[in-house]
């Protein structure tokens, strides 16, 4: 016998009456580049001014456990796009670009194809192989290669705003209001994308907002500076984020850095204003679904670091806010603290688009902890970034643990946090010899994590070198031959 939710749509469909079916809604997936959790005010900073994000929040969900699977910029819009681990889009900076048998299955071209009106802005991130940055792709286009700009005129699409908006944060909530009236007039659904470049260095806040933070002191995060990082892998010490804390003047000059930092972020939330503003304006308020997020978190000087790679908290944990407005009255205002991720994007997307979600899709669908916020995140992910390439992480519902391989000249090492009880990750359990089994607990969970790297990480571009390189049973051997047989495999498809 056919169930309920089968025979219905049939008998609809049979006395003519598809109609009745609720509109499909409109999509808005907003991501600022670099900006991190304590930026935003419903996050629990008080020195900053954040008001259109925490209207968001208080009109929407607030996720408190949210992270990119990736915590850098090429990759992490790779997995946003397609649902996917970064060892299984085989795209980031060192290894390569996207094939276009893996964006054929992103979130834009299955809704163009479902007949939705889909536009992009901003900085696209990654390439397709054959396909450039995918202008063609999309109905309406105001995308950017590589960095993009904080010009408005060094964009074509966005050059008619420039003489208003010569700053491209605001440009680009002009170009979406646009977008929202184009596809208001087609009687289309659409899915909008755009991808601020703010507030990404070289830092370039849009002098209008000058007056926000004048003078303004903030409080520093409480693992602030080199004295709370002891305790961390000696290899991240070595790479550029370690470096930054002092190039980007954390140490000597951090209110005027955050200053700078944070009025980029105020421009992105008049943006957003401009972008609510054109929904009420145009009726489609009470059906578009607004996505905000972030393509990594970014270290302000937690622990000694500048900026971003690696998979502590500020650099891995970003600001995720879902206002739907179809949902009633009692799921407004909730926070999660659901263990959720940036690739949940795509199948997330897909879900409100009502499409089938690719079963190579590595994420889910939030759309359940919407209605319940105590259900329906994962029970575990991996944090992966080929770029550095030298550790992995499991995160748990309350756990993070990550491994360091042997690397630069520096031998094996492992961080274990409990977030719930020290969510600045001051206290490295795995130096804690009375933490020893829930260390065996994470190792395994970690080689779980790594189980899936080993089955399904792309055979090109150098990723088959992980399944050897971040397993911490193989021999020093194994590893150099596994890196020996990657570096040959690049130079010989270069
Ligand atoms: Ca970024």
């Amino acid at each position: 016998m056919l169930s309920f939710t089968k025979w219905f749509p049939i008998a609809l469909a049979l006395l003519g009456l598809q109609s009745v079916h609720a509109k499909k809604p409109n999509i808005i997936f907003l991501l600022a580049d670099d900006q991190s959790t304590y930026s935003v005010g419903c996050y629990g900073n008080e020195d900053v001014k954040t008001p259109q994000m925490d209207k968001l929040g208080a009109e929407g969900m607030v996720f408190d456990r949210h992270y990119v699977t990736s915590p850098i910029c090429m990759s992490s819009r790779a997995n946003i796009f397609t649902g996917m681990y970064e060892y299984k889009t085989g795209t980031n900076f060192g290894h390569g670009d996207m094939k276009p048998e893996v964006w054929q299955d992103s979130y834009p071209v299955h809704l163009r194809q479902a007949g939705y009106l889909t536009a992009f802005a901003g900085k696209f991130g990654i390439v397709v192989d054959g396909k450039g940055i995918c202008e063609e792709e999309f109905d309406i286009w105001a995308g950017a290669k590589g960095q993009s700009s904080f010009r408005t005129d060094k964009n074509p699409a966005l050059a008619k705003y420039a003489k208003e908006f010569p700053h491209s944060t605001l440009a680009y909530g002009a170009w979406g209001q646009d977008v929202i009236r184009t596809a208001v007039e087609q009687g289309k659904p659409f899915c909008m994308s755009i991808s601020f470049k703010a507030p990404h260095k070289p830092a370039t806040p849009d002098p209008r907002f000058d007056a926000v933070y004048a003078g303004k002191t903030f409080k520093k995060p409480e693992n602030f500076g080199r004295a709370f990082a002891d305790h961390l892998a000696p290899q991240s010490k070595k790479g550029r984020q370690w470096a930054r804390f002092t190039e980007w003047k954390y140490d000597t000059d951090y209110d005027a850095q955050m200053r700078l930092y944070y009025q980029q972020i105020y421009g992105i939330d008049v943006a957003l204003s401009m972008l609510r503003e054109e929904l009420e304006k145009q009726g489609a308020a009470d059906n578009t679904v607004i996505i905000y997020t972030s393509d990594n978190g970014y270290l302000c000087g937690s622990h000694g670091y500048g900026s971003k790679e690696i998979f502590l908290e500020e650099s891995s944990r970003v600001p995720l806010i879902v206002h739907d407005p179809r949902l009633p009255e009692s799921a407004r205002g909730k926070r999660s603290r659901e263990l959720t991720c940036n690739i949940d994007f795509a199948p997330t997307i897909l879900n409100l688009a009502e499409l089938p979600i690719p079963a190579k899709m590595d994420g889910h669908s939030i759309l359940p902890i919407l209605t319940d916020p105590n259900t329906g995140g994962h029970a575990a992910i991996t944090l992966f970034n080929g770029f550095i390439g030298n550790c992995m992480s499991v995160v748990t519902q309350n756990k993070k643990y990550t491994y360091w391989a042997a690397s630069k000249g520096l031998p094996a090492f492992e961080e274990m946090f409990d977030l719930k009880k020290d969510p600045y990750e001051k206290v490295n359990l795995a130096l804690n010899p009375e933490s020893a089994p829930l260390l065996e607990k994470m190792r395994e969970s970690y080689r779980e994590r790594l189980a899936m790297l080993q089955k399904e990480a792309v055979s090109y571009n150098g990723y088959a070198k992980y399944a050897i390189t971040l397993d911490p049973d193989a021999t020093p051997a194994a590893k150099q031959e596994a890196i020996r047989a990657a570096t040959k495999a690049k130079k010989k498809t270069k």
